[in-house]
């Protein structure tokens, strides 16, 4: 069996160095699988002037789009023009009043896995929280009902089963940042991983 395709001649300039594409959609969790309904499912968004808990029928309130953006995991595979549905950052965060301190945030998942973003990395237009992968809801495996994607960092970024969005006033590590990843992951200067001894 085929993993990886060569990319077409159109296709070879969207691959970062040292990635393929890949077949299909691969998955890419550590550990278990968290099921979150719906209906049980929340955001907290919190510190730094930020004090809000959303529900999932809060998120539908919100303005919807869809997303179409290119997928990067540090494993090396990459997924050209995933088509998503779901919020942009900037409409999920209009209504809170962030102090000036917050520079960074750290994202939080059901399951308990984290991932840090600089604010200035989170607050762009082309991320949003996805709820819907090519029409359909967004299964569990892929972070269903609610994930994050950062399209421009490489996916670790694109925390799955989102629960928090924590601004803070300086950086702390998430989960593989602390366990040997890069602190920003930016996949055309191959950020990979940390550089501290
Ligand atoms: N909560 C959570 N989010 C996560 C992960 C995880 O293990 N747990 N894995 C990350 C990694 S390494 C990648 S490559 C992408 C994979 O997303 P996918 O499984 O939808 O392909 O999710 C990211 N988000
Ligand atoms: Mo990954």
């Amino acid at each position: 069996m085929k993993f990886f395709q060569k990319p077409g001649p159109d296709q070879a300039d969207r691959v970062p160095p040292g990635q393929h594409l890949a077949k299909g959609f691969p998955v890419l969790t550590y550990g278990e699988t968290p099921q979150v309904a719906p209906e049980t499912w929340t955001l907290e968004l919190f510190g730094c002037g930020a004090n809000q808990t959303l529900t999932w029928e809060d998120l539908m309130a919100l303005p919807q789009q869809d997303f179409t953006a290119d997928f990067h995991c540090v494993t090396t595979w990459s997924k050209l023009d995933v088509s998503w549905t779901g919020v942009s950052i900037p409409d999920l965060l209009a209504q809170v009043q962030l102090d000036a301190a917050a520079t960074h945030v750290m994202a939080h998942c059901y399951g308990d896995y984290t991932t840090n973003l600089a604010v200035s990395d989170l607050l762009r237009p082309e991320n949003f929280l996805a709820h819907t992968l090519l029409g359909e809801p967004l299964p569990a495996d892929h972070g269903g009902p609610v994930r994050l994607v950062v399209p421009h960092l490489y996916a670790w970024k694109s925390a799955k089963w989102l629960k928090g969005l924590e601004f803070m006033s300086e950086e702390a590590l998430g989960f593989w940042e602390r366990n040997g990843y890069h602190r920003r992951g930016e996949p055309w200067a191959e950020e990979r991983y940390s550089d501290r001894g």
